[in-house]
């Protein structure tokens, strides 16, 4: 267990290390219950540096030996580390410790997952296997000695020496200890080879567990996309003799950069058509590119501290949206991103858990990896693109990473290369990453005949600790449409920096210079997302049908449907008289527009999700009930289905895929398409074609499809059955067959079903992967995990706390289901809230979830 009073530490108290780390040696002696780890630091002075007592961190470790040039001593230890004595010039520290990897179920450190050797240093996991300073700004080359039996020894850089039973790898690169890699065990290697641009041969492999090996291709494939695309598009080369991938079952998180050696959950490497979906497909293509771009966004130049985590994260997320964009469909992956970005970031945005894209303080960095430093941080470098154009955009890349190469860097010097290319001041653009909190730009408009005058007041409401917000530089893309359907104004992207702002247009002129008529034009508004801000301008029933059907930016197009789907589940839910027609009308013109992609009809197609509808109640002052939101998404399908029952069978049957599977964009958005249509028509044949369908499946995407379709009608049990008797031996296709019956279930049945899945067999505490298909589905089906009995409140509760004694930090992660207690109704908030006091009052409570019931109740 960790610290009982944990400390918060704060970005303005950093202060550099005393000393430079030249050489780090290790060697490993493996063994599940005793590994022996040797290490040698070679250290001197920092130049410059003030005194300061010499202290490694290190946890959960036992101390066996150190020595300082050769001679013992004996540091004294707490349980943060060591500290001792030391020389005034260059000297030696060497240390041996022990270690448990097998008892290690926190995941962090050196762990065993299935018997192979695997660790996980990001972000403080080091100081789990040896005494080091154990922070990102201390960089050094490593050499790594393994010994052990296993057949396969791998770590960072290029293979040297080896032989039975040992391994030698040598990083050339100076890197910081989180970066630092060990794998061991009886794994097989799918091989490739890549030549870079300047003609460096680059040997592949993906290393996976005996009978994996047929599906690697696709996550090969990704890499070499990526590898090409990074010399392409940012004139980044690969820079090792070798790059290993290795796929592992337990992982706190999606995968890990570590330097010329990734760790992978192996849910984000192992595809195959049988086992594998378009969005396993997809995201695996992301992640693999995600963590190679890290060679450079991350690994090559570092974060000073964690507090410049976005640093590394935002721009290696962006640079991942970049390539997916490239790769499939741009707009697709766009309203993808901005959906994300609405439905999870601007929750945690809005509610005790709002931080800035770069936090000031935090108690367990491991509870900052979150999507407001990953997404907000991407959209805040996809604003600075767009501010600086694309020219200065790559050149101030390129600077950045010719002045910080081997460097650990923080976010002023990442902005200041770009005022250097343009020299523009950026000072007011930097608010991005210091104020928390969701901007809304609320737009009013003037029309005297001839002009549309535009007003734009800009606000970001107050969140803990920050109750005052100074204004933003906003770009705010806009475009003006004529009645007629024809653009007046292409996109134009309109600078926001005071609170308010007005540009008038001459829209009489416009139209004129079209030969058009003059009429009032209708504003479109944030155009592509430009900006993660909320647009504060309702938009009328009409205005959204007009823009659904006519908006030349397809951003705007779905999100004007969403408009009308959201305004009609609103009504719903509070027992309003709801009118559906336009909607059912646009839904309907878009599914017959022949133009339009499968993929992005079948996203105009979805519903938004009920945390969507509950927000929007909750913004309009309304606690929301999560059974009438639930009532209110069940009615509307059946009337979609009811309305345009021939057109989604039509739509279904045009969106086939004859052949074998194949996992381009094109095929997935049209199997996305049959699939959402299917859903939809099982609700007036209650589920005869979704059970044909499953039965013919001729790959996982459409046997899921179905199976979901047959859930939702509240059938499918046969099917349920014999998806477990097919598939109970793979352990990634069992993560959807508890998750799915968990979110498809009733809200009164949902906590008994996740009660019932957490004794099943195949249910363990100790693979996140099966916990999360548990415990987070409970969490996403929301009239389940809010339903009034208050049973999935008990059953989460004692899930966290039976999880935190084990893996506290994916027990934090999932504690932030309760994140939006405050906007229920007063009942149901003391409900929550009770839960989270039982939580907060137990006995040996980690750091990690300690820090986060606290913000939450705070
Ligand atoms: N840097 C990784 C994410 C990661 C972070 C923390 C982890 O364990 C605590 C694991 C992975 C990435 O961005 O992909
Ligand atoms: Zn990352």
């Amino acid at each position: 267990m960790k610290d009982a009073a944990p400390a918060q530490i704060h970005l303005r108290d950093y202060t550099p290390w005393p000393w430079e780390v030249t050489r780090t040696e290790l060697t490993f002696r493996l063994d599940p219950d005793a590994t022996r780890v040797t290490s040698r630091l070679s250290l001197r002075p920092r130049p410059g540096a003030a005194p300061a007592p010499f202290f490694l961190h290190g946890e959960e470790l036992a101390l066996l030996s150190a020595r300082i040039d050769g001679i013992p001593v004996s540091p004294s230890v707490t349980p943060e580390g060591l500290t001792c004595a030391v020389p005034d010039g260059p000297f030696t520290f060497e240390a041996e410790v022990e270690i448990a990897p097998a008892a290690n179920t926190a995941l962090e450190g050196l762990y065993m997952s299935n018997g192979v050797y695997a660790t996980q240093c990001e972000a403080e996991g080091f100081r789990r296997i040896t005494y080091y300073p154990d922070r990102p700004d201390v960089l050094a080359p490593f050499d790594v000695r393994i010994e052990s039996d296993a057949p396969v020894l791998l770590s960072n850089g290029n293979p040297g020496a080896s032989g039975p039973g040992w391994a030698e790898w040598h990083d050339p690169w100076p890197k910081p200890a989180y970066l630092f890699a060990l794998v061991a065990g009886d794994l097989r290697a799918v091989r490739d080879r890549f030549t870079t641009r300047s003609g460096r041969a680059v040997d592949l492999a993906i290393w996976v567990r005996p009978g994996d090996e047929d599906r690697c291709a696709w996550a090969l494939e990704s890499l070499k996309a990526s590898m090409r695309w990074d010399e392409e598009r940012y004139g980044r080369e690969y820079d090792l003799d070798i790059f290993n991938i290795v796929a592992v079952d337990d992982f706190n998180a999606g995968a890990m950069e570590n330097k010329g050696l990734n760790i992978f959950n192996s849910a984000l490497v192992l595809a195959s058509p049988d086992t594998a979906t378009d969005s396993d497909y997809e995201r695996i293509e992301s992640v693999i590119a995600h963590e190679y771009f890290h060679n450079w966004t991350g690994n090559r130049v570092t974060c000073r501290d964690w507090f410049q985590l976005c640093l590394k994260e935002g721009l290696t997320v962006f640079r991942d949206q970049e390539f997916t964009k490239d790769l499939r469909s741009a707009p697709v992956k766009r309203i993808e991103d901005a959906s994300l970005m609405r439905a999870r970031q601007f929750r945690e945005d809005g509610g005790p858990l709002a931080h800035p894209v770069r936090p000031e303080s935090f108690v367990e960095i491991n509870n900052f990896y979150t999507i407001t430093v990953y997404e907000k941080g991407a959209e805040v470098v996809g604003m600075l693109k767009r501010l600086v154009g694309d020219d200065a955009w790559r050149r101030g890349c390129d600077l950045h990473f010719d002045r910080h190469d081997g460097q650990a860097v923080t976010i002023e010097d990442w902005l200041s290369v770009f005022e250097e290319v343009t020299a523009r001041d950026l000072a007011q653009f930097k608010r991005w990453y210091s104020q928390a909190g969701t901007p809304r730009v609320s737009v009013s408009e003037e029309w005297d005949g001839t002009h549309l005058t535009l007003t734009f007041r800009q606000s970001t409401p107050p969140t803990p600790g920050q109750p005052e917000k100074a204004p933003l530089v906003i770009p705010f893309a806009i475009g003006l449409l004529h009645p007629s359907g024809a653009e007046l104004l292409p996109t134009t992207v309109i600078e926001l920096t005071a609170t308010t702002e007005t540009r008038r247009f001459d829209a009489a002129a416009l139209a004129a210079a079209k030969g058009l008529d003059t009429a009032r034009p209708v504003a479109s508004l944030n155009r592509d997302f430009s900006a993660p801000v909320i647009v504060d301008r309702p938009r009328t029933t009409e205005e959204n049908a007009f823009l659904l059907a006519h908006d030349t930016d397809p951003f705007l197009r779905w999100d004007a449907g969403r408009d009308l789907a959201r305004a009609v589940l609103c009504d719903r839910a509070t027992g309003a008289a709801a009118d559906d027609g336009a909607y059912l009308d646009g839904l309907a013109a878009v599914l017959e527009d022949p133009a339009l992609d499968p993929a992005f009809k079948a996203q105009v197609l979805a519903l938004p999700s009920e945390d969507d509808i509950a927000q929007t109640l909750a913004d309009r002052g309304l606690p929301p009930e999560p059974l009438e939101i639930r009532a209110a998404g069940e009615t509307q399908r059946d009337r979609i289905a009811a309305r345009l029952g021939d057109l989604l069978a039509r739509t279904h049957d045009a969106s086939a895929t004859p052949g074998p599977y194949r996992p381009d964009a094109a095929s997935a958005g049209r199997r996305a398409l049959a699939g959402a249509s299917l859903a939809l028509l099982s609700r007036r044949d209650g589920g005869a074609l979704a059970r044909a369908e499953f039965a013919a499946a001729p790959d996982m995407t459409r046997s899921l499809a179905a199976l979901s379709a047959l859930l939702s009608v509240g059938a499918g049990a046969a099917e349920l059955a014999a998806f477990e008797a097919r598939w109970r031996h793979d352990r990634l296709v069992m993560d959807k067959w508890f998750a799915l019956q968990v979110v498809r279930a009733a809200p009164a049945e949902a906590a008994a079903t996740a009660r019932r899945l957490i004794g099943h067999p195949l249910f363990t505490w100790t693979t996140p992967n099966r916990v999360r298909s548990v415990m987070g589905s409970l969490a996403g089906n929301a009239a389940g995990f809010h339903h009034p009995s208050g049973a999935a409140y008990d059953l989460y509760t004692e899930g966290l706390l039976t999880l935190d004694a084990r893996n506290p930090q994916t027990a934090a992660r999932l504690s932030t289901a309760f994140e939006t207690w405050r906007r229920y109704a007063p009942d149901r908030q003391a409900a929550i809230r009770h839960r989270l006091d039982r939580i907060a009052a137990t006995p040996g409570l980690s750091r990690d979830l300690g820090e986060m019931v606290g913000r939450m109740l705070g």
